[in-house]
């Protein structure tokens, strides 16, 4: 594969040159500024980050190298038996910035495929976690004993020079992609199916290939997994996810390692885990009301019990979305087209129709909107995946592609080791009181 890497040391070294161009000449100009409030409130809006792969816009939703998602469903390549966008064709897009052809696309297949097999002490490790884990701590370990192969770290142990460390990062990063869907489906098939595991095919294409393992062969079940694992790739910098694998692997310690932090992050309910608690959520709404269909009256009952406990309504509102994010709109698209009638899928539309207006009631809820969490569950239901712990796994395989391109790109600039200033808030009481006693005089 090394076109893309050739392609990818070609595309950095001229980006390189422009920022340190752009930083002699430009470095002393002001961005923004911003509020005490924005430092309480978990930084946001705060602009600290450079992520050269997607950017987020509050109304409009992700962009990935400047294409929305219905772009992106034209342009990039697809399967011969589908109508989804390949993955491959989005994590070219990431790293070099530009809609690959078919054979770049294939050609990424077939390098993941050499590159994909896993060491069996990976699967030993797994194996000596009690079942219950959860399957987010099952995959995270998993990835973590994988850390042996890094050649990152290899290299570094043997002393490398800074401009080298983009390749060695890149290296990993395309290991790791091509590995992290084996030791998912080996959690799910350990967890949920008798400890059966199923071989790769090295016919199919990545996402494909994923499906197969977990042990899915609808057609259309390999056509959501490319949609799935296309449009959870990446949401900018400031994620959780992404933040921590940019923020881990800043200190120099490797994918494996960072790629792992950003995954624990994802594991959060707040994050990639709300994918869970959707279906958790509505499980327990249909068992209260002894199952069948609900009326929108009972679900806006169960949505006003659900805040009046103090909890939150998962796959609402987001941190910096303001209006239906489109990986929300991508997946209700493949409903209409590939399944049209399903219950599950049903219910996710009447609370869309119910809770935003109950949401936007409580005059403090920013997004009253459905993110991508609040649909993705429901057509995993469709197709018999009913164990929705699992699901964080399959957001966390989606997201490897997004933060490992941002990583391979960190490296290649060289960004420095990540460290913000913090203060305490009685530095910020006295702050305050110095800027009331400058304005008084
Ligand atoms: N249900 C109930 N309350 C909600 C809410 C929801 N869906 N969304 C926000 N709120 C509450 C917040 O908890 C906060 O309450 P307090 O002032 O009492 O602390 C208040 O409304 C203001 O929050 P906000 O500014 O609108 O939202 P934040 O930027 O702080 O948080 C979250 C964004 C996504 C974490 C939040 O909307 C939430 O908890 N949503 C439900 C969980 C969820 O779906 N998470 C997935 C998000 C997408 C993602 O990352 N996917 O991986």
């Amino acid at each position: 594969m090394e076109s893309l890497k050739n392609k990818f040391r070609e595309k950095s070294m001229q980006l390189s040159a422009e920022i340190k161009d752009m930083l002699a000449k430009h470095g002393n100009m002001k961005l923004g500024e911003y509020t005490i409030e924005q430092i309480y409130s978990g930084m946001k809006g705060v602009i600290g980050l450079i992520t050269e792969t997607s950017k987020l816009d509050p109304i409009e939703g992700i962009r990935f190298r400047g294409y929305s998602i219905p772009e992106l469903r034209q342009l990039l390549p697809k399967a011969k038996d589908g109508n989804e966008p390949l993955p491959e064709g989005l994590f070219y897009l990431l790293l070099i910035g530009e809609i690959p052809t078919e054979e770049d696309v294939k050609n990424i297949t077939i390098d993941w495929q050499r590159r994909s097999n896993v060491p069996k002490h990976v699967f030993d490790v797994i194996d000596e976690l009690p079942l219950d884990a959860h399957p987010m701590t099952q995959f995270v370990t998993g990835i973590m004993a994988m850390q042996t192969e890094s050649v990152f770290a290899k290299a570094y142990a043997r002393g490398i020079s800074k401009k080298e460390y983009w390749e060695y990062a890149y290296e990993d990063a395309m290991n790791l992609i091509a590995r992290v869907p084996r030791v998912a489906a080996y959690v799910y098939r350990r967890k949920y199916k008798n400890n059966v595991h199923i071989e790769p095919d090295y016919n199919l294409d990545w996402a494909a290939n994923f499906a197969h393992m977990l042990g899915y062969s609808d057609v259309n079940f390999k056509n959501l997994m490319r949609l799935y694992l296309t449009i959870h790739a990446d949401h900018e910098g400031g994620n959780v996810s992404a933040h921590a694998t940019h923020l881990v692997g800043s200190a120099l310690s490797d994918p494996y390692l960072s790629l792992a932090a950003g995954l624990n992050g994802l594991a959060g309910p707040l994050h990639g885990l709300a994918n869970q608690e959707v279906i958790k959520w509505i499980f327990q709404l249909k068992e209260n009301l002894g199952g069948g269909l609900p009326t929108k009256e009972q679900i806006a009952e169960y949505i006003k019990k659900t805040l009046a406990e103090g909890k939150v309504v998962p796959g609402y509102g987001h941190a910096v979305l303001r209006k239906t994010d489109p990986r929300f709109i991508a997946q209700q698209e493949f409903y209409r087209n590939y399944i049209k009638k399903d219950d599950v899928c049903e219910i996710v539309q009447m609370i869309y129709e119910v809770a935003p207006s109950i949401l936007e009631a409580t005059g403090k809820i920013k997004n009253p909107w459905p993110n991508v969490d609040a649909h993705s569950g429901a057509l995993l239901v469709h197709y018999g995946m009913f164990e929705y712990e699992y699901y964080t796994v399959l957001f966390g395989v989606s997201r490897a592609l997004g933060v490992l391109a941002s990583l391979v790109w960190d490296r290649a600039l060289g960004m420095p080791i990540e460290r913000p200033s913090s203060v305490t808030t009685e530095w910020v009481k006295n702050y305050i009181a110095k800027q009331l006693a400058e304005q008084a005089k």
